[in-house]
């Protein structure tokens, strides 16, 4: 049997790291065999076109150019690893997927959304998630989580509008398909945010 495929997503310091070691502990205490990915990433091909999207450079990054090099990823991804490995059985998690170019080059940047539609269909043909963790959180408050972790990457350096526009986005996609996603108050305390996942895994595990 075709395994799940489970992706988590949402903006700048919202805790999917974080969660994504609490998903994995929890599905193979119950006996889950699952895959932990990422993208832009997840092949070594892969991970070298994220390198090239998330690098600082003195050239503007053409928002079109930034576009494809994501699908380019995404295609490597899905044909080396996520594909095969559900088609195996195996559950694959992935830390983001098309959501977050809807999100984030949607959304964020302003491309013509129907352009995204094209490209997940020649790139994913019917494959879309089963089920999509959304973490959500004040952007402010994110920031504020992220900076205190890490040196910013090209993407972390927007303004704090442009995470506005992302997180519109994320949740306007999430409440236009409820079915799939389960949006989760990231400002809670960790505890909490386990609690809430803790149960849509215990559904998703009898669905
Ligand atoms: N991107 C895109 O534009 N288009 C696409 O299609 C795709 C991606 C796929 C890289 O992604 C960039 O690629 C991303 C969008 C773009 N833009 N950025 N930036 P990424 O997923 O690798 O980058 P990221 O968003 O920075 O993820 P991250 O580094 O994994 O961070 P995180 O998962 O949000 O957070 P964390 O490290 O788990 O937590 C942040 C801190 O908060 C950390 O210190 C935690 O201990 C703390 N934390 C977590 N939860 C809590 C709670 N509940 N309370 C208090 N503190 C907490």
């Amino acid at each position: 049997m075709r395994g799940k495929f489970l992706t988590i997503e949402g903006t700048e310091g919202v805790g999917k790291s974080t969660n994504i070691a609490f998903i994995n502990d929890f599905l193979r205490s119950r006996g889950i065999d699952l895959l932990v990915t990422r993208e832009p990433g997840g092949t070594p091909l892969a991970e070298e076109l994220r390198e090239i999207l998330l690098k600082k450079r003195d050239e503007a990054f053409d928002p079109t150019a930034e576009l494809l090099v994501i699908f380019a990823a995404r295609s490597q991804h899905l044909q080396n690893i996520i594909l095969p490995a559900l088609n195996r059985g195996c559950w694959v998690l992935s830390d983001r997927f098309t959501d977050a170019t809807y999100a984030y080059q949607g959304y964020g940047r302003g491309l013509d959304i129907k352009h995204i539609e094209l490209l997940e269909n020649l790139v994913q043909h019917e494959l879309r998630p089963d089920c999509t963790f959304l973490l959500d959180i004040d952007v402010a408050l994110g920031m504020q989580r992220a900076r205190a972790r890490a040196e910013l990457d090209r993407f972390e350096t927007q303004e704090l509008a442009f995470f506005e526009d992302v997180r519109k986005g994320y949740l306007a996609r999430a409440h236009a398909d409820p079915m799939r996603y389960t949006i989760v108050d990231a400002g809670q305390t960790l505890a909490d945010v386990q609690q809430d996942l803790s149960m849509s895994l215990e559904k998703l595990l009898t669905d």
